[in-house]
């Protein structure tokens, strides 16, 4: 119904999933890890769409690519270089170490602090 269906999005065969609770990378990443799944990964502009369809009601969701090993060069949380990607203008920028990706509602992206930064946990399956 309407109430469960407003926290899915369905794109081609993947399905967005938001939790709907605000949390660390690290949390967000065992959370969807614990449901047999990873944190949402935009691969292309449509699914970036259906992404940012859910980000509100929270100002950011987290997505599932890192540059923490290498700076300056992200990966998927599955692997592989990331081969899509939608940063706002200037980002990303590393400010004071930044290793990790938000989404806003605009769909932009940017890198943020891993440890410090709230963000919807949205899965991806
Ligand atoms: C934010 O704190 P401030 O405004 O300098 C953002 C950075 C962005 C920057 C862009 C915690 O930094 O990731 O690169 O804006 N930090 C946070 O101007 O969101
Ligand atoms: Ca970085
Ligand atoms: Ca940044």
């Amino acid at each position: 119904n309407a109430l469960i269906l407003k926290n899915i999005r369905s794109i081609g065969k993947k399905m967005f999933v938001s939790t709907g609770n605000q949390d660390t990378f690290e949390n967000g990443k065992s959370l969807c890890a614990r449901a047999g799944s990873t944190l949402a990964s935009p691969r292309n502009d449509a699914e970036n769409t259906a992404l940012k369809d859910l980000v509100r009601p929270a100002r950011q969701a987290h997505i599932g690519i890192s540059d923490a090993q290498t700076e300056g060069r992200f990966v998927y949380l599955s692997g592989g270089a990331v081969t899509y990607s939608n940063w706002n203008t200037g980002e990303p920028n590393n400010q004071k170490n930044e290793d990790c990706v938000v989404i806003y509602e605009s769909g932009k992206w940017n890198d943020v602090d891993c440890s410090k930064t709230q963000a919807l946990i949205i899965c991806e399956f």
